[in-house]
């Protein structure tokens, strides 16, 4: 019988505990933007990662990791559709990991899931396995740890609480076998060399957005959107043409710099990453283009593919 465990399993969590480093970190190489501003992640994205379970009856686990936006109050319909994101990822997971970022005083609390903005996933993680991973704690003093994990198990009983870093890769092993403990048992759901659900236009789409955020100034980024208009793959080189959208012209001459100076250093750091996670040359075409206020329409947000049905 070829059963293993089997499932989706949920990282949900308030933005910027580490989400989607977690989720690069598990599957080896880069599939989603990082940055140390709150809100970078859009969208939800699977990754499939196998492991073994030794000594364990079935021996081996295929965990298909969903990364969501952080959960925060937020109004407008971009917000929405992100938060709209985590909660149907946390609702139709197997096992809800709820990351916590372990430097945040505030945050780190369980009573922090219960404020109005995270209660509906506190609420999803009450109705699924639960596994709480405590992040970060390559910056965190050891017997702060202790009473912390005691705090996550009165409210959570049936968890297990996993301290852990990203970065730094401590204890993944350990989170991702808490995680296959509680999935279901039965047939894997996916072919064996399949990694993510995305495309490979969407890769690029993060790598390129993940220096926006890296590189422009502190509200900038959120006005943007990042649309692959051209792919075209020869010779083992890739070109890729592509899109800043901005919601105003003075943000486009923010983002174009003087003597488009700015969408050049854009160009050179985002054509660099993309070589390294393709592993082969590329080319980039850079444009930046204003979209009036995109952010706040329905319609120009399904335009750029934020849009509730989804993939
Ligand atoms: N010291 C330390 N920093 C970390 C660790 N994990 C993530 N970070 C940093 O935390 C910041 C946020 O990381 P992200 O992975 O973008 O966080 P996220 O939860 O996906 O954030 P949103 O998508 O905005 O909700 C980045 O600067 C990361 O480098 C860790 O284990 N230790
Ligand atoms: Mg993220």
């Amino acid at each position: 019988m070829d059963e293993i465990r089997a499932g989706f399993c949920a990282i949900v969590g308030l933005p910027n505990v580490g989400k989607s480093t977690l989720l690069n970190r598990v599957i080896g190489r880069k599939l989603v933007a990082v940055s140390a501003k709150p809100q970078t992640t859009r969208d939800r994205i699977v990754g499939v990662h196998a492991i073994e379970l030794p000594g364990e009856q079935p021996a081996r686990a295929q965990i298909a990791y969903v990364d969501t936006p952080g959960v925060q109050e937020g109004r407008g319909p971009l917000r929405r559709y992100m938060r709209d994101a985590s909660l149907a990822a946390a609702a139709d997971a197997d096992v809800v990991l709820v990351l916590v970022d372990a430097t945040d005083r505030r945050g780190r609390t369980p009573q922090r899931m219960s404020e109005d903005d995270s209660a509906a996933l506190a609420d999803a993680a009450r109705k699924h396995p639960v596994v709480i991973g405590l992040n970060k704690v390559d910056r965190v003093a050891k017997p702060e740890l202790l009473p912390l994990i005691e705090d996550w198990l009165k409210v959570y009983p049936e968890s297990e609480v996993v301290p852990l870093s990203a970065t730094a890769g401590d204890n993944v092993d350990a989170l991702e076998r808490a995680i296959a403990r509680r999935l279901p048992v039965g047939p894997p759901l996916f072919p064996d060399d399949m990694v993510t659900d995305r495309s490979e236009k969407f890769i690029a789409q993060e790598l390129i957005r993940e220096q926006l955020y890296h590189q422009l100034g502190k509200e900038l980024p959120y006005a943007c959107a990042v649309q692959i208009e051209t792919w075209d793959e020869k010779k083992g080189e890739l070109t890729i043409g592509a899109v800043i959208v901005v919601e105003r012209a003075s943000q486009k001459a923010i983002v174009v710099g003087r003597a488009g100076s700015r969408v050049r250093e854009l160009g050179i750091a985002a054509r660099t990453e993309l070589a390294r996670v393709f592993g082969k040359p590329v080319h980039l075409k850079l444009f930046v283009k204003v979209l009036e206020e995109w952010s706040r329409a329905e319609g120009t947000l399904a335009k750029l593919g934020y849009r509730g049905d989804k993939r």
